[in-house]
Order: C-alpha cells, then structure tokens, then sequence
C-alpha cells in the first residue's frame, strides 16, 4: 500500500438551482470525506491507497462504500456500524469561492471509529499515513484513533503526512489549536494553508510560516497559498511554485485534498520535490474546474498534459 488515509466520507448533496438551499426543490448527490477525496485522487494516478472507517448500515453507507470499490481505494479497514448513520452534508453555493457548508454529521458511524479499529499490520504496510485535522474533530474516540495510528505507523516506520484542514465548525478554536499543533509535532511531512498556519502560530509571513512549522518538528512544510501556488521549505531549500491560472473556479471545495494527491504521488514515484509541489498544484487546479469534491480528480494523463502544456493554454 503507497498510503493509507482514515476518516469519514459522506453523501454531498448540492442544490440544483441557484439561491438559497432554504428554497431548494432538487439536489444532486455526490461522495465528498477528505481523507477518502485524498484516497481516490492517488488511486487515479495509479498508485495503491487505502481508508480506515465506518460506515452507517444504511444505503448512503453502501453508496460510499460502492464508489470506493470502484475507485479502486481499498476498503477492507471499512466497518459497517449498526446503531449510526452514514454522515451527509449539503454545499450551498452562493459566489465563487463562498460555498458555505451544513454538516449532518454529528454521532455519526463514522465519529465512532476507536482505537479498536485499527491494525497495525495495515498501517505497517503503507509507505504514508495521510492524517487531516477533519477525523480528531469528530469525536474524542476518534481523536484517539488519529493519534494511535500515528504512534503505530511511526513505530513501523511509516512516513507521516499531515493537512490541518481547519473546519471550525467542527470544534473550538482552543481544542482545535492544541489538537492540530500536537499532530504537526509528530508530522513528518505537512501541508497547511497559510490561513490554517495564522491560526496555529499567529504569523502570516510564508517564510517565517515555513520556519516555525520546521521548528515545530517537520522536515517537509509545504505552505498553500490558493491559486498562486505554494511554497516549500526543507530546512535545507526553499522556494515558491506557482499555481496554475484557473479562469472559472466551478467548485473550490476538495482542491486542497487533490493537493495533497499529487503531492503524494509526486514523491512516491520519486520526483523532486518541487516537481511535486508543481503536481500538487496541477491537481489542485484541476479540481476546482468541476462539480464536487472529488469529481475533478484527475488521471495521470490530464495531469501530465496539463504539466506539458503551456500554462495560458491550458484553462
Ligand atoms: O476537503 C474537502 C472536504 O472538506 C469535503 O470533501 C468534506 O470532508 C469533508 C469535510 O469534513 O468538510
């Protein structure tokens, strides 16, 4: 396995028409989790990607679980938990990049992942272990689970990856700091937004941002800045790599998840690193020019001739 994610996956549900969902007659439904988004955007570049979860035993459940089967992520961590329900939520978009979001989430299957679920002959298996800071929101077993893992994984020498993904909705600004500074301690790699890293150090600056992150304990930081790119710092080098011009972002939601798929993918086929910070960038690109979160995941060939192309032809 190239790397294993865990965390909950639901069913997006998204107004047809435009306005406010409280007016809303039809909605389409989509599969959005960030740690599984992160899954499927490595499956369809080819590499081998894994998700720890749980599921309602509902036909959300069974919907989630088909469209991961058929993404080729392997499923066989998911368990089905009889007594919750399969998380939903619904995207309103009101202007390009102001989607609000309503989670339906709360007690949900997956919030009750434990310690119990995880095997560590699984985790031993994966070259990354790709942790957000969506799963430790959900639940204090789940936040147990995020940090068992991490302690499994690294004891088998298991490359730790970690996305803040702040979504304040989900807690408390002073839990959510301690909980995210605590998991970026042990990250080995992180890739946060700068807004996530004013958050966490209360320093806007990128470089002064790369540093603290570094001190902080992780050898790679590579710090989004949105469209213009991102930067990388090692310790060693630094640099910034520039986003790619997208003319109509159709939905900004799941870009930082596709990010975080060509990065990975980037590294594990063994580019340097700031070829992989320009994949990132490609896939994160990508994404925003479609419908939902994971539906403008690309394949390894629109990446790449995305990468060929010359930038203003492209999008
Ligand atoms: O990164 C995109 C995710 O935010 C989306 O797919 C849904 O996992 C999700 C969340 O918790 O917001």
């Amino acid at each position: 396995m190239d790397v294993i994610t865990i965390g909950e996956s639901m069913v997006v549900f998204t107004p047809t028409s435009d306005g406010f969902m409280r007016n809303a007659t039809q909605f389409t439904n989509r599969i959005g989790g960030a740690e599984s988004n992160v899954a499927v955007g490595l499956a369809r570049l080819g590499h081998k990607s894994g998700w720890i979860s749980k599921l309602g035993d509902d036909e959300f459940g069974k919907a989630i679980l088909g469209f991961l089967k058929a993404e080729n992520v392997d499923v066989t961590q998911v368990t089905f938990d009889q007594d919750a329900p399969t998380g939903i939520y619904f995207k309103e978009p009101r202007r390009q990049h102001n989607t609000r979001v309503y989670y339906y989430r709360k007690g949900s299957a997956a919030s009750k992942l434990s310690p119990e679920n995880l095997d560590k002959e699984y985790l031993a298996k994966a070259k990354y272990l790709h942790i957000t800071g969506i799963t430790p929101a959900l639940s204090d077993s789940c936040k147990e689970t995020i940090f068992e893992a991490i302690k499994l994984a690294k004891s088998e020498g298991t490359t730790i990856v970690f996305d803040p993904n702040l979504r304040t909705k989900l807690w408390g600004e002073e839990e959510a700091r301690k909980t995210l500074l605590e998991i970026a301690a042990e990250a080995d790699i992180i890739l946060p937004g700068v807004a996530e890293g004013e958050f966490l150090f209360g320093e806007s600056d990128p470089h002064k941002l790369g540093q603290l992150f570094l001190n902080h304990g992780a050898s790679i930081v590579v710090l989004k800045i949105g469209a213009e790119g991102a930067f990388y710092f090692t310790g060693k080098e630094s640099g910034l790599i520039s986003g790619f011009p997208v003319k109509q972002v159709v939905d900004p939601i799941g870009a930082g998840d596709g990010f975080a798929a060509g990065f990975l993918s980037g590294l594990l086929d063994g580019i340097e690193l700031k070829k992989a910070v320009e994949r990132a960038n490609a896939v994160g690109a990508l994404v925003t020019m479609v419908n939902g979160d994971v539906d403008g995941l690309p394949e390894r060939d629109e990446v790449e001739q995305l990468l060929s192309n010359n930038r203003e032809d492209v999008i």
